[in-house]
């Protein structure tokens, strides 16, 4: 086989299609770049549910602030391809490469002390918001961040209770996950403070690493349907780990 030069680019380029969670917004005012974060300084996604990375992705960028939010209050997080968004001009794999089919999930944990300075591990998390697969629409969770350039957003539950918190939002690429160990997992976390007069405690909670086993059916899955499309045969799809959403 004719291994071509530009081939072999398509290849490398392709192999770094990746994204990370890098901004967040609050009631639409974006906090900007890495503020509030701890971030990956690269874009390689996770891929061992039980590696401490699948907290917060591997260590990279901190930041000594917080972002400070109510209950209620309307929440952005944004993906880009690289810091910054794009990579080069019309970046076809920002916010991320189209293939990385798969939901986007949100999930608070309360931290001691400050959340700027808090460890990221020992904590019980609990899922505030997801968006998974639309059957009626074939619709994933990425699809949808795609379609809003980078952003996903979801208002925090009104009854979280005022305190500090990291919140890691999210992304399970499945376009290769039909082999063990190749879902690609890509996070970080904001550390919140949160204000407001909400009561919630959490009835069921989960860990990071944890919650995930590396053979569920959702993390180990092939979404290519009969056609070949990635719309997982137009069956219903859950986010990993079983959690729920909370409800107020
Ligand atoms: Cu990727």
């Amino acid at each position: 086989m004719k291994f071509s030069v530009a081939t072999a680019l398509a290849f490398a380029l392709s192999a770094e299609a990746h994204t990370i969670f890098q901004e967040v917004s609050v009631n639409g005012a974006d906090q900007g770049s890495l503020v509030g974060l701890r971030a990956p300084s690269n874009n390689n996604p996770v891929y061992d549910v039980t590696s401490q990375d699948i907290i917060c992705q591997q260590q990279g960028t901190t930041s000594d602030k917080m972002i400070s939010v109510a209950a209620g209050d309307s929440l952005g997080a944004y993906f880009g391809h690289v810091i910054g968004g794009a990579q080069f001009a019309n970046d076809p794999d920002n916010p991320i490469a189209a293939s990385h089919k798969g939901p986007v999930t949100a999930w608070l944990a309360k931290v001691d002390g400050s959340a700027a300075s808090a460890s990221k591990t020992g904590l019980s998390w609990f899922k505030i918001w997801e968006d998974t697969f639309d059957t009626s629409t074939l619709t994933w969770g990425v699809d949808n961040m795609i379609a809003n350039a980078g952003w996903v957003n979801f208002d925090l539950p009104t009854c979280i209770a005022a305190g500090d918190y990291l919140m890691r939002v999210e992304i399970l690429a499945l376009h290769s996950a039909s082999k063990l160990l190749a879902a690609q997992f890509y996070m970080s976390c904001a550390q919140l403070t949160v204000t407001g007069s909400g009561t919630f405690s959490p009835a069921q909670t989960f860990s990071f690493p944890g919650a995930y086993a590396q053979d569920d059916p959702s993390i180990l899955i092939n979404i290519y349907g009969k056609t070949g499309k990635p719309d997982n045969d137009g069956k219903a799809y859950s986010a990993p780990g079983n959690a729920s959403v909370i409800s107020c």
